[in-house]
């Protein structure tokens, strides 16, 4: 018998299985990409009863691909089966805004969702169970996710702010000729949405700070000064949206890469950089506490903590507060539906 059969399986559940994100997401679990090649996994697929179909189908084709590591399949629309002993939960389903809604009725229609999904959680979920929210509005979601949980420790708690991340570090590889495997140091500030703020300030570009490599080949730091907030910025913030009028449909088999990532740094470390995600603010960098705002954060395998220290200049302070100022508006409007 090998290593990988003496392990007792991990268990994840992941909402929203039979989407499209999921789609993306189950087979490279269940090939180990996420935890590892030496630990099995148990597959939990929630789903509303019109998606247990799809969901259904996936389970079929996870069985055909015959996986090494996958210790079972489970398909079910109810949530206490699907959380029961999960030690990772991946929240991927979520309600979509639909034409006409009003932020309002956004936020109340996935406090519906996020709300019973925490509270399952808290009471069937592993002693150990990590939670990653990856369904929009997401910082908002883990909120209402962990309140519901109060059990369990509020910073096993985070909404996915990766893909930002990692498409920040692509821009910056593109801009720079760089390989993004050189990047290092790149920070997604604040909420999941078009305000967070991509920070290249604290970058290295091959061992040398990103503004200097971005000054020397744009002309000059003031220069490199616009072109970080008239190009970048906007280009990583508005991402999603290109995505969309490029593709026909949203990001999926990237998000579900960062979902990945973002799980697998969590559990198996960073290493010696830093990465992002929506975490619990303890009040680190002024942001106010209880939030789940994307920081800089590193984790040695026990989960992520924030990187702390870091210098902010007047632009960054000034951007990451009008980020931090709409997750302040999202949970006062949660808050004034009943919702936490
Ligand atoms: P899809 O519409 O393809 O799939 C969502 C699935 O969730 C559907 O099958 C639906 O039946 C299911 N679902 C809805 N309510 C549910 C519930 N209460 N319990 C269980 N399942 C439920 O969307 P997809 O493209 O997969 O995106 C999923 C979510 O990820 C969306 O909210 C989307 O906005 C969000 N994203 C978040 C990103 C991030 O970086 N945080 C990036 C990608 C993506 O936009």
């Amino acid at each position: 018998m090998d290593a990988a059969r003496r392990q007792e399986p991990t268990t994840v559940t992941v909402t929203g299985a039979g989407g499209q994100i999921g789609y993306a997401l189950l087979f490279r679990i269940a090939a180990g990409a996420m935890l590892g090649p030496d630990r099995p996994v148990r597959l939990r697929l929630l789903e509303i009863p019109q998606g247990v179909k799809a969901a259904e189908g996936a389970a079929l084709e996870l069985q055909d691909c015959a996986f090494d590591l996958l210790a079972g399949v489970e398909v079910t629309d109810d949530a206490r089966t699907a959380f029961n002993g999960a030690n990772i939960a991946m929240l991927v389903g979520a309600r979509p805004r639909s034409a006409g809604m009003e932020r309002a009725d956004l936020l109340a229609a996935n406090a519906g969702i996020f709300g019973p999904q925490g509270a399952a959680i808290g009471a069937v979920a592993a002693d150990d169970v990590r939670v990653l929210v990856v369904g929009n509005p997401a910082n908002t979601n883990a909120l209402i996710a962990a309140a519901s949980a109060p059990d369990v420790p509020a910073d096993r708690f985070a909404a996915l702010t990766r893909l930002d991340h990692d498409r920040a570090t692509a821009q910056l590889a593109q801009a720079t000729d760089a390989a993004a495997s050189g990047i290092r140091g790149v920070t997604i500030w604040g909420n999941h949405s078009a305000s967070q703020f991509p920070d290249v300030d604290h970058a290295t570009v091959a061992g040398r700070a990103a503004r200097d490599v971005l000054a020397e080949r744009l002309g000059g730091a003031d220069a490199a000064a616009k072109w970080l907030d008239e190009v970048y910025v906007p280009r990583v913030a508005g991402r999603g949206a290109e995505i969309i009028s490029v593709r026909g449909s949203s990001s999926a088999a990237s998000a579900a890469n960062a979902a990945i990532a973002h799980i697998r740094d969590s559990v198996l470390g960073t290493g010696d950089g830093w990465t992002s995600a929506a975490v619990l603010s303890r009040g680190e960098y002024g942001v106010q506490e209880g939030l789940y705002s994307s920081f800089p954060v590193t984790s040695d395998g026990s989960g992520y903590r924030i990187v702390e220290g870091l210098d902010l200049d007047e632009r960054a302070r000034r951007r990451i507060d009008a980020s931090v100022a709409e997750l302040v508006a999202e949970r006062d409007a949660v808050r004034a539906l009943g919702a936490l």
